[in-house]
């Protein structure tokens, strides 16, 4: 039986990649920061299947201790201070754990075992500002917060113990993805969240941010698959992951206040509040060096996305109120 680690464990992706790990027969540890009160929200439903061991991307002795004990062959960092709006308040706690976060990893791998294969967490958003479209694994990286920017330092230090040390280290460059339980304040589930309370009579609008912003969604649960297929391949390498489709904040609240047969024009104001510094226009990604390699495809269309996390949080928001 295959061992892996699993950091970012109590986070939307961490949640669906445990789910396939134990499926493909793995024995999945997942690392935890301690906090005062528990947020095993998401993998409730495995809790009893996966080993939790606490430990941070901030202190290396744990990172250490985790890789001694359990001797993973695969490990997969996805832990990360994620959110762009939080590193623009945040930016150097975000640097701290998104960019030396993964060098504390990679350094504990070498010292521990160099044969691990390493899977890290990359973004789009290390595109950022739009040199080309659709963007591909050439694309030159302009990052326009504090996060795309720890990012790219992720990414490169990823390259850079490939090259170095000879690690299996891969980087998925992947494009947005969503589901049921992404982060209330991520701009999908803020607004599938705002319409379950809009359509249930707890809420009468919805405060935004920029609605011309334009981003590739894909569903979460694809998106993982993807990780695993790297850490699978006889060599390490880069790759996007995305739908290659691309759609506007404002077509998401078409779509998802549409869902619960409501108007979106008339819930839907624009708080200066929610807009960014600097924001990244559009994004849009090349998947066909993905699909040809590991074989990946997207399974879920934008709409039946959009759709999905609409209904669930219509239960969700229903079942409180029983
Ligand atoms: P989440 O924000 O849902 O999860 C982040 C995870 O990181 C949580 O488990 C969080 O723990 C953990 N974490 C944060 N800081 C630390 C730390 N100092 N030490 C240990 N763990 C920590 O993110 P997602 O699941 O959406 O994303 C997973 C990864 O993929 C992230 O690295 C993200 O940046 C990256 N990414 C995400 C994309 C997306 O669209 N979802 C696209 C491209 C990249 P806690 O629960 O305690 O807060
Ligand atoms: P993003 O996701 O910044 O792309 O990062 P987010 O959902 O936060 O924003 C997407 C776009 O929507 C615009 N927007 C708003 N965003 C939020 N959060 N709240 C709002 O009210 C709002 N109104 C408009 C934003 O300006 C932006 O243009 C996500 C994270 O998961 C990262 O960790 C990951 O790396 C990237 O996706 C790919």
């Amino acid at each position: 039986m295959k061992t892996a680690l699993v950091t970012g464990i109590t986070g939307q992706d961490g949640s669906y990649l445990a789910e396939l790990l134990l499926a493909e027969g793995y024995r999945v540890v997942g690392m935890h920061r301690r906090s005062s009160t528990l947020n095993f929200e998401r993998i409730a439903h495995i809790q009893d299947d996966v080993i939790l061991e606490p430990g941070d991307l901030l202190d290396e002795a744990s990172l250490l201790a985790v890789l001694r004990r359990y001797e993973p062959e695969e490990v997969y960092n996805l832990a990360a201070q994620s959110f762009v709006q939080t590193s623009f308040g945040q930016p150097v706690l975000t640097g701290e754990t998104t960019a030396l976060g993964v060098t504390r990893l990679l350094d504990a791998i070498r010292v521990v075992n160099p044969e691990i294969r390493f899977y890290q967490a990359s973004t789009s958003e290390m595109f950022g500002k739009v040199v080309e479209t659709p963007q591909r694994e050439t694309t030159p990286f302009y990052p326009r917060s504090p996060y795309g920017v720890a990012k790219v330092y992720g990414h490169w230090i990823t390259v850079n113990y490939r090259e170095s040390y000879g690690m299996h280290a891969s980087s998925g460059i992947l494009f947005n993805h969503e589901s049921p339980r992404r982060g209330l304040e991520f701009v999908t589930r803020k607004v599938t969240f705002g319409v379950a309370r809009i359509a249930h009579g707890l809420a009468h609008e919805l405060r935004l941010g920029n609605l011309d912003a334009q981003r590739d969604w894909g569903f979460a649960g694809d998106y993982v698959r993807a990780m695993w297929l790297m850490l699978q391949q006889p060599e390490p390498d880069d790759y996007v992951i995305a739908t290659g489709s691309t759609h506007s904040v404002r077509e998401l609240c078409e779509r998802a206040f549409a869902v619960a047969d409501l108007d979106w024009e008339r819930y839907v104001t624009v708080d200066e509040r929610f807009m960014r510094p600097a924001e990244v226009d559009l994004l849009v990604g090349d998947a066909s060096h993905a699909r040809r390699r590991l074989g990946w495809e997207p399974t879920v269309s934008f709409d039946a996305l959009i759709e999905m996390m609409v209904r669930a949080d219509l239960e969700l928001v229903g079942s409180t109120l029983k």
